[in-house]
């Protein structure tokens, strides 16, 4: 096992749309073991393939209370249901930057384990969000995409003045 280094907005790698995985088993599962670990080391409550620069389908969440109900999605495809309502979402690419997001509430997610197995649950509330958050990063999509040009750019200053005063 081991901690992944996460990137951080607004580098262009987070804009790389990530390929389907096509070569399952134990290369991909230490991977997803390696996002696991990284995700609640941060801590987060999900994690994309993209944020560590790898541009395979693949994200992690664990949006449980006690941090015990890891879900491991490989080539994940959604449906989206419900209400749409907005939620204050937060990255671990973008630190210290929360907004509210127009999400919806129901979805039915469609996956592969590592393994290759295929299967589908649906998931509601902060694990519908979350798991809607890890699938735009796949697509080289960020929360502050949703925001106004405006809040972006401030976002975008900020982040960079605290990058370069860290270095
Ligand atoms: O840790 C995270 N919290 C969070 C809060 C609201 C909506 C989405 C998220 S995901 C985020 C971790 C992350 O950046 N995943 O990509
Ligand atoms: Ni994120």
């Amino acid at each position: 096992m081991s901690l992944l280094n996460i990137l951080r907005y607004p580098d262009h790698r987070l804009r790389t749309k990530a390929r389907p995985v096509v070569d399952f088993g134990n290369i991909i599962e230490n991977f997803a073991n390696d996002l696991l670990e990284t995700m609640y080391a941060a801590p987060g409550i999900g994690l994309a393939a993209t944020q560590v620069d790898v541009h395979s389908r693949i994200v992690v969440v664990d949006t449980s209370e006690n941090r015990d109900e890891p879900h491991i999605l490989v080539n994940p495809s959604l449906e989206l249901h419900g209400e749409v309502l907005k939620v204050e979402e937060g990255c671990l690419s973008l630190p210290g930057i929360y907004e509210p997001v127009s999400r919806s509430q129901r979805i039915v997610v469609q996956a592969q384990t590592p393994l290759g197995e295929s299967f589908t649950f649906a998931a509601e509330g902060m694990l519908a969000v979350c798991i809607q958050h890890e699938c735009d990063h796949l697509e080289g999509k960020l929360f502050v995409d949703y925001l106004s040009s405006l809040k972006r750019n401030r976002i975008r200053k900020k982040l960079n003045k605290q990058q370069t005063q860290s270095e």
